[in-house]
């Protein structure tokens, strides 16, 4: 196995104590990445001297970025990913027109963990949000990816659920905030507007595509970054009015390892959580939540077109992990299997990123920091632990891309659960549970993709586990050196006086 190697020799070394320090030559060097991203398609061809001078200013010009988050969406539950039934023709058109990442994983698979990964480009175990549970006070203090675009001139929005805490009031980075408290409600859901506590009345998928809509509406004298985070389609799983019957009569095929003959004696982690099951009811309401946040996908397209910005925006949707829908007996996440740690992650960039194209490379969630920071011309923070996608946005692949990717999770005291911490590469996946060398599960990825057989206490595959073993440390050694980053209370207090 190929180890990955220490990387982002292209990050800055700002210090993570002053990590909103604008640094012009790192900004400059990073418009020259994105020129070259850009330019790659921009310049080709027959052009005119005149038209190779416009494309030039073009490919100069910064990006916009549109982020959409789902929250507990599963890959395989677009239509695009060949779901027989599911319709998100929208979000299909992200992927049609742009690359899909196939092999795209989340840091871990529980919600505000995982949001913080993707706004910081940090594991859990180094940005601190650790458990679902109370997160108000670090929530703010988190250097995220739209804060550090705000800081080299990006006019930034932030809209639905951001679920580190009660707290609804806006974090710092934002010019532009549309909130709620924790996980919100599906109707009528109370928001906090820049720090106005704001009734409204409807469903909550359908006002968070209104109010994203706006801000790309709006005018903007400065590039953009809108951050949309959605509540669909996680529980309860409550439908619009509108597609209550849609879907209805449709036959739920159940992947092999969600048969209740399936054997989980050698799961032992299994035996200390249970959870309701995962009925075709509740698995045909996701696929109808999804139906309304695509049409919300739909009109985002909407706005960006008539405003003439669609092809100067980075278009990216994701999820904050994935979902069981019954395998290895279980319903929802915290598990460390691929139904939970993959994600869908599609992004749509005409200027540099080829329609309909493909990267199979292992990406995760902390990679879209880095990713967002060099296409916005800003500098990329040494505290970031993800490694920027723009060589796979124009195609390429890099040598020393990662060959495996670290996961974990950490139970609240609700859960009971053991943490976990979970080493994977394309071939093999190994998961160790905290105090409990037992419970070790190895799966031969390649012979058995669905994650059946665990061959921890396999004879023969003890030289695999000893490898992912030290896999696992390797990950855990070289991003438990990172420094966190987040900025002293001190400062976002005195950023949040008006
Ligand atoms: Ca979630």
């Amino acid at each position: 196995m190929t180890l990955t190697k220490p990387q982002d020799s292209s990050k800055v070394s700002a210090a993570a104590s002053t990590p909103l320090h604008f640094n012009r030559r790192a900004f400059l060097r990073g418009l020259a990445a994105t020129g070259a991203l850009l330019g790659a398609s921009a310049l080709g061809g027959t052009q005119s001297a005149f038209a190779q001078a416009r494309a030039a200013a073009q490919a100069a010009a910064r990006p916009n970025f549109v982020f959409i988050l789902c929250d507990d969406l599963r890959k395989g539950a677009l239509s695009s990913e060949g779901h027989p039934f599911a319709k998100t023709p929208h979000i299909d058109r992200i992927a049609r027109e742009g690359m899909t990442f196939r092999n795209a994983f989340v840091t871990t698979p529980v919600c505000s963990p995982s949001r913080a990964s993707f706004l910081t480009g940090q594991f859990a175990h180094t940005h601190g949000v650790v458990k679902n549970t109370r997160y108000e006070e670090l929530s703010h203090r988190l250097i995220t990816w739209p804060r550090l675009l705000n800081q080299v001139g990006y006019e930034t929005g932030y809209v639905g659920k951001w679920h580190m805490g009660q707290d609804d009031k806006p974090r710092p980075g934002f010019d532009h905030w549309v909130s709620f408290k924790g996980q919100g409600e599906y109707f009528n859901p109370p928001l906090n507007i820049n720090g106005q506590q704001v009734e409204t009345k409807g469903y909550a998928t359908d006002i968070i595509s209104d109010h994203a809509v706006e801000f790309v509406k709006r005018p903007h004298a400065k590039p953009f970054a809108l951050y949309v985070g959605h509540k669909a389609p996680h529980g309860p799983f409550v439908t619009a009015e509108r597609h209550r019957t849609l879907f209805e009569g449709q036959r739920i095929t159940r992947a092999a390892s969600a048969r209740a003959t399936v054997d989980l004696q050698n799961k032992p982690a299994l035996g200390r959580y249970t959870d309701g099951p995962m009925k075709d009811e509740f698995i045909l309401k996701q696929l109808r939540m999804m139906t309304a946040l695509d049409e919300g996908v739909g009109r985002l397209f909407g706005a960006l077109e008539a405003s003439g910005q669609l092809d100067n925006t980075v278009f990216v949707f994701s999820s904050d992990h994935g979902y069981f829908w019954g395998e290895h007996g279980l319903t929802e996440k915290r598990f460390a299997y691929d139904e939970a740690l993959r994600v869908p992650l599609l992004v749509r960039f005409p200027r540099g990123v080829k329609a309909g194209s493909f990267s199979d490379q292992m990406v995760q969630s902390i990679d879209l920091a880095p990713t967002f920071l060099e296409l916005g011309g800003a500098p990329i923070p040494a505290h970031i632990q993800g490694r920027s996608l723009v060589p796979l946005l124009r195609g390429q692949a890099p040598r020393d891309w990662k060959t495996s990717i670290l996961a974990e999770f950490q139970p609240t005291e609700k859960e009971p659960l053991p943490a976990w911490q979970a080493a994977r590469t394309s071939d093999w996946k190994y998961i160790r549970y905290a105090g409990e060398p037992k419970f070790d599960e190895l799966y031969d990825l390649k012979n058995d993709p669905l994650e059946t057989k665990n061959r921890a206490h396999d004879a023969t595959k003890a030289a695999d586990l000893k490898r992912m073993q030290v896999e696992l440390q390797r990950l855990l050694a070289q991003t438990s050196r990172q420094a966190p980053a987040v900025t002293p209370l001190a400062a976002v207090t005195a950023a949040r006086q008006p």
